[in-house]
């Protein structure tokens, strides 16, 4: 692979699309992996409804799926767009069976409500098609916050999305896009469930404060060095500590308190 093949098409598109990077046998070893994890005792995600069924940080539990996420494949491949250094805030394996239904179009940072960007890289367990709740994603989207609306248990994109494209996928395509790529998936009309398993990394820069310690570092100087730490930079950033000051306050403070903080009368 060839350095920064991928950044500037990433920065025009706010994500690439990689085909074939895994093979079927190393989807089938994944999806192993993933069943190994005991996912059956981790189904109260608060996303689940009917067939459509998210499995959560299943890399903090399995060494394996850890190796996975960390090989220098991948790491060559993320540092081009993230940068060289970088850890994971979230995994999950997502398992779209007949009769799901459509999840709607959304940024990811509209979900989180994170200041700083991270980058989720989804891998094609088995393939997705139009019938069976496939990827839909928006070119450039991802060049700002855009209006969002709470809707039942999720945040729907407020707007008509432009130029929509479906991404048509094998097992081991992967496609790596922005948090504030708009993307959704529409129902699953077949008889097959569509899986898909997503990892979300972010840079070492940024800090998540939704994510208790430890955290999983996966690259630093753009070279695999997978382990487990409290802190890190990002993390010990006043200013990015402070960018979630009133969202700690909203928690704990009294009124005259946030509106101390927040400059108000
Ligand atoms: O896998 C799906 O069908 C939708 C999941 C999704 O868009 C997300 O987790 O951001």
């Amino acid at each position: 692979m060839q350095n920064n093949q991928y950044c500037e098409e990433f920065q025009q598109q706010g994500y690439i699309i990689c085909r074939n990077f895994f093979s079927e046998e190393e989807m089938t070893t994944l999806m192993e992996d993933i069943r190994a994890t005991e996912i059956n005792e981790d189904g109260k995600h608060v996303l689940n409804k009917g067939t459509l069924n998210f499995y959560s940080n299943l890399f903090s539990r399995s060494q394996k799926i850890q190796e996975f996420v960390s090989q220098p494949r991948l790491v060559d491949l993320l540092k081009q767009v993230i940068g060289p250094d970088f850890w994971i805030r979230w995994d999950q394996a997502v398992a779209k069976g007949p009769g799901a239904v459509t999840f709607p179009w959304h940024q990811d940072n509209a979900y989180s409500g994170l200041k700083d960007l991270h980058y989720q890289l989804w891998i094609a367990l088995t393939k997705m098609t139009s019938e069976n709740g496939g990827l839909w994603l928006v070119p450039g989207s991802d060049k700002s916050i855009l209006p969002h609306k709470k809707i039942d248990k999720h945040a729907v994109y407020q707007g008509t999305p432009e130029n929509p494209v479906f991404v048509e996928a094998k097992p081991g395509d992967v496609v790596l896009f922005s948090s504030l790529t708009l993307h959704s998936t529409t129902p699953n009309v077949s008889q097959d469930a569509r899986w898909a398993y997503v990892v979300e990394y972010m840079s070492l820069e940024h800090f998540d404060p939704t994510i208790k310690p430890p955290y999983f570092v996966v690259a630093r100087d753009g070279k695999r060095q997978p382990e487990f730490v409290n802190f890190y930079r990002g993390k010990l950033n006043i200013a990015n500590q402070l960018k979630y000051l009133p969202r700690a306050l909203g928690k704990v403070a009294p009124d005259w308190a946030k509106n101390a903080v927040l400059g108000r009368n």
